[in-house]
């Protein structure tokens, strides 16, 4: 069977997810779109066959579609998520579930009353072989119990449209879900670091930020958000444990000699960096679909965790104090 998908916010990254799905992966059609700007649809689903539809709804409850992507902005996420809940489809939300923690409850609650789990966050780094294999080092007790981590995600440069928020809200809240991953703890509290700005950045933007987090098991995380850094997009992660570290490996990358100098590239942005982990995340996920399977990668309830730490990481961007990040309880679906 091919799966026939639906995809809802069709600009930077929905497009990309389209041609993942009709030209990277095996095994699905994108047979529907939507975008609040039809113009951004149009021109997504030339070539690839797939009907322009009004909006969301419209996308989720189409006949042929058997699974949706939600790749529209943040604040839209939560409204398609439940529809496509309430049709008893599976549905794969780009970051983050949901703007608000009210939002992600509401998720979690109409999957609990659905009685099984239908809906993945596209915490991509998940799918990621650097971190797969950090993460086999440390369940494996590679490194002893994991201590503290090091982090770094920069960027080459953001529009005029983000700000200081984001730099927890969309951007290190894929360190959040990946330390809460590898360390297989809770994050209970986040502080906010504010060094000088950078002056190659937009005047209202406070960056680079540092956030300093501790897990359950009291464990330290510090991670730099940096997105103005000029030269690149690079991803970085170190675990520190009891009896060894383990650090995410650099991207490979031809070595050039010439004119008395060793270079190598660095990848300009998330979409080469992360192609590998994207198309491995979708195969993945169009698998579960055709087979009925639980979805494999992050659940609604690491989506749900993720913002309420990035929403206690803007209330600390603000105070400068630490926030303690409250949790609900764990509903059994979740393997609570
Ligand atoms: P974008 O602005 O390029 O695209 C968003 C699209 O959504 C726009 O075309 C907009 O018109 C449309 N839209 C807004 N509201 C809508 C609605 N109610 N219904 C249908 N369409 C609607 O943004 P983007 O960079 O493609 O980001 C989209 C999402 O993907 C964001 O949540 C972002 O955080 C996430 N993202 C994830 C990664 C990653 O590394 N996993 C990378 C980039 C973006
Ligand atoms: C973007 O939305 C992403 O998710 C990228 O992975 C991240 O690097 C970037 O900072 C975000 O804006």
């Amino acid at each position: 069977m091919t799966v026939g998908i639906g995809v809802i916010g069709t600009g930077w990254i929905g497009t990309e997810h389209i041609h993942r799905i009709t030209s990277a992966i095996g095994g699905a059609d994108v047979v529907a779109v939507s975008d609040i700007d039809p113009r951004r649809a149009e021109s997504a689903a030339e070539g690839t066959g797939a009907r322009v539809l009004a909006d969301g709804d419209a996308v989720v409850t189409h006949p042929d579609v058997d699974a949706v992507v939600v790749a529209s902005w943040g604040p839209a996420h939560a409204e398609s998520v439940l529809s496509a809940v309430k049709a008893g489809k599976p549905v794969l939300c780009e970051k983050p579930l949901a703007t608000s923690v009210d939002d992600c409850l509401r998720i979690l609650e109409a999957e609990g009353a659905h009685g099984y789990r239908l809906v993945q966050v596209g915490f991509m780094r998940r799918y990621d072989n650097g971190y797969l294999e950090m993460k086999g080092v440390v369940d494996s007790g590679g490194i002893g119990r994991p201590l503290m981590a090091h982090c770094v995600h920069r960027n080459a440069t953001v529009p005029e449209s983000y700000h200081s928020a984001m730099a927890a809200r969309d951007t290190a809240v894929h360190e959040v879900d990946i330390l809460r991953w590898l360390l297989g703890e809770e994050i209970t509290s986040v502080q906010v670091l504010t060094p000088r700005s950078t002056s190659l950045r937009h005047e209202h933007l406070q960056d680079p930020q540092i956030l300093l987090m501790e897990t359950a098991g009291g464990a330290r995380i510090d991670v730099e958000v940096f997105v103005n850094c000029q030269y690149g997009y690079e991803i970085g992660c170190e675990l520190v444990g009891e009896r060894g570290t383990v650090r995410l490996p650099e991207v490979p990358a031809p070595v050039v000699r010439s004119g008395g100098r060793a270079s190598t590239e660095v990848p300009q942005g998330w979409e080469a960096r992360f192609r590998s982990a994207f198309n491995a995340e979708f195969t993945e996920w169009v698998d579960t679909v055709r087979s009925g399977a639980p979805p494999g990668g992050a659940s609604a309830w690491d989506g749900y965790a993720a913002t309420a730490v990035t929403d206690a990481s803007v209330e600390a961007l603000h105070s400068g104090e630490p926030v303690r990040v409250g949790l609900g309880p764990r509903p059994a679906l979740y393997g609570g």
